[in-house]
């Protein structure tokens, strides 16, 4: 018995250095890990002090890449908006699109609802489980980006039976060779914790309508998680399916080399908690025509982290702000296909479900977020719509630290 392990041992050893003697040695150029070139100035510029006792820190910082700057360093602040979008008690108005800008006026897109939230516990035939339960795609116009008038509806639930009967929300706008395409979230009754949330479309010749929706969704949740059992519990399940198997969320579509990239933000049945956060996910899909069919990439996902989507084009690229959940949240991310995002900076206190002024300069890192639209929650039951600014900052100084430099060096 003890001769018979011996010699299969001494076979599997035999099997493992052939194996490795044949297997395809990987390409030299990407090899992480070796730090034996990094130049003097590197080490300086990080501050790492002896580069034969590399902390798991300094090596992650070797990795970072060159291109890293201070484009990204800036801060923000929120502020109380004027006229019909000011705060108003009992409404609901949050995740706001982002903001198209024609003949010298601003129009935003947004979730409205009205009332409290009752949550799941009742009769959610009847009751509101959200506050983006129940909504309708509202929209409004301002001269100048403080004092909104709102304007009435652009998109209503759908007729009893329809997939988008019970709620219209979140949406994105994008404006197309002179028309116009609002995506949003579509909810059908009855709303309980496992419903599945699809995304919806709907195009128009003018911002201001009439909008003519598509009878299908555009885009659906995977359909291979499994539940367990009848509970109405989104925790219990025998399979989780992909990232996107319970919900497709926050959609928004940009033109992208010649096609239509839909990003969104997938749930997956029986979310877990990691790092710390939400198990929240991003996908694309791709379409030759802003109305569709549109394919999720088999790249999915293409983020880890993150919640509302923020994606805005970037010189060649596509630029996403990670914010909210996952080991990633609080950066912003560059992918020079749409698809392989990378960090390019951290970014902390970016206000959440930004709609971004896409009438900005988009090529020129923080301008991007010199002001735009966010939402504020009032208290769990009522959302409202506010204004963001982004300054930016090229160096972080304390307080009287420039005015002591300049009498330095008079
Ligand atoms: C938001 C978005 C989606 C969710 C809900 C309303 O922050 O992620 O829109 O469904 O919360």
């Amino acid at each position: 018995m003890k001769n018979l392990s011996i010699l299969t041992g001494l076979f599997l050893l035999g099997t493992s250095i052939f194996s490795a003697c044949t297997k395809p040695t990987a390409p030299q150029a990407e090899v992480k890990g070796d730090y034996s070139n990094v130049s003097k100035e590197k080490l300086d510029f990080l501050g790492i002090t002896d580069i034969n006792h590399l902390s798991a820190a300094s090596k992650r910082a070797l990795d970072w890449p060159d291109s890293l700057n201070n484009d990204w360093f800036g801060e923000f602040s929120v502020h109380n908006l004027k006229g019909d979008l000011a705060y108003e008690e009992g409404v609901v108005r949050r995740d706001p699109s982002a903001l198209l800008f024609i003949d010298g006026l601003y129009y935003v897109f947004y979730s409205k609802s009205v009332g409290k939230t009752d949550g799941f516990g009742g009769d959610i035939e009847n009751e509101k489980v959200f506050p983006w339960d129940r909504c309708d795609i509202w929209y409004a116009t301002s001269h100048d980006g403080w004092t909104w008038k709102e304007e009435g509806v652009a998109v209503e639930r759908g007729d009893k039976g329809t997939f988008d009967d019970r709620s219209v929300f979140t949406p994105e706008v994008m404006e197309y060779d002179g028309k116009y395409y609002l995506c949003y979230q579509t909810i059908k009754s009855p709303y309980n914790v496992r419903t599945k949330n699809q995304v919806g479309l709907a195009y128009a010749d003018s911002p201001r309508g009439p909008w003519k929706k598509l009878s299908e969704p555009i885009l659906s949740p995977a359909d291979n998680g499994v539940w367990k059992g009848e509970e109405q519990n989104r925790f219990l399940v025998e399979k989780k399916g992909d990232f996107d198997s319970h919900k497709v969320h926050d959609p928004c579509i940009i033109p992208y080399k010649g096609k239509f990239y839909l990003y969104y933000k997938g749930e997956q049945m029986g979310e877990a908690i990691t790092f710390g956060g939400r198990q929240i996910r991003h996908g694309v899909a791709i379409a030759d025509n802003p109305l569709g069919p549109y394919v999720k990439s088999p790249y999915n996902p293409i983020s880890n982290s993150g919640h509302e989507i923020c994606v805005w084009k970037h010189k060649d690229g596509i630029m996403s702000l990670i914010t909210t959940d996952g080991p990633e949240k609080g950066t912003v991310q560059f992918a020079a296909d749409g698809i392989n995002f990378n960090i390019q900076a951290s970014i902390p206190g970016a206000p959440h479900a930004m709609g971004l002024n896409r009438s900005l300069n988009t090529n020129e890192g923080f301008a991007i977020f010199g002001w735009g639209l966010t939402h504020k929650y009032h208290n769990y039951d009522y959302q409202h719509i506010q204004r963001f600014q982004g300054r930016r900052k090229t160096a972080h100084t304390a307080k009287n630290e420039k005015a002591a430099n300049k009498k330095a060096t008079r």
